[in-house]
């Protein structure tokens, strides 16, 4: 015979063993329903590999969006779209170098490379990129005298890209942001999505980061501040 206290040590041991990681998983998944998006940002060849504006190991984002976005009914793509002469490109600003600040009306901004150009072939989405169920490409960047990390909102805090009405006409509630860069399209877009009402999920392994004087760190500082979930690509329910 086992007594009260056996009994219940062996119901604990077995209650553990089986119901535990299937508990676990079941938390783990999340399932986008039609009022979800997957915002893919800038998965162009200027942030790729051997491009102009490279992001380290940028180009192992793709076969990660490209899996993640078969869960999504509703898909957006953006493009860094910038005039030539831009004025984020360090090399319309006298003695400076690319990753060097400088102050403008609207505030601080990092200067780059060129990138970006508008109709060449980095500025070109990822033809490794499968996903053709994208339903809208949303260029931002395109005034010449104004930078816009943000797929909703340019570096003035002001112009809008009109992604937010889009979104809200289609009644999204839920936005999942992947892509380049972690630290600056990825988490201005993030912010932005949170400031105009939006749920908003960021995968961290469908993203990289440029990771520039501490970028990397404050921006999943200000991501968290901000209510943004950071999630994996695996936490997402794709059927076989
Ligand atoms: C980006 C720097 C300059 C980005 C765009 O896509 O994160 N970064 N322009
Ligand atoms: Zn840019």
């Amino acid at each position: 015979m086992l007594d009260r206290r056996q009994i219940l040590a062996a119901l604990g041991t077995t209650a553990l063993a089986t119901l535990a990681p299937g508990a676990l998983l079941a938390a783990a998944v999340i399932k986008p329903d039609d009022a979800s998006a997957l915002l893919v940002i800038d998965v162009q060849n200027c942030f790729l590999p051997g491009g102009s504006l490279a992001v380290k190991d940028g180009d192992q984002v793709v076969p990660v969006i490209n899996r993640i976005a078969k869960a999504f009914s509703n898909v957006v793509t953006t493009q860094d779209w910038h005039t030539q002469g831009h004025v984020s490109f360090a090399s319309v600003h006298s003695g400076k170098k690319p990753f060097e600040t400088v102050d403008l009306p609207y505030g601080k901004q990092v200067l780059w490379p060129d990138h970006c150009v508008q109709g060449t072939d980095g500025a070109a989405l990822s033809k490794d990129l499968a996903i053709p169920h994208a339903q809208l490409v949303i260029r931002k960047g395109f005034h010449k005298d104004v930078d816009s990390y943000s797929a909703f909102l340019e570096a003035d805090g002001k112009t809008s890209t009109g992604l937010a009405a889009y979104l809200k006409a289609r009644k999204i509630k839920r936005v999942f942001v992947a892509g380049l860069a972690t630290d600056f399209c990825v988490a201005w877009t993030a912010l932005d999505a949170r400031k105009a009402g939006f749920e908003v999920y960021v995968v961290e392994d469908a993203c990289r980061g440029i990771d520039t004087q501490g970028s990397l760190a404050k921006a999943w500082a200000d991501m968290a501040k901000a209510g943004v979930k950071r999630i994996q690509s695996a936490d997402i329910a794709v059927s076989a």
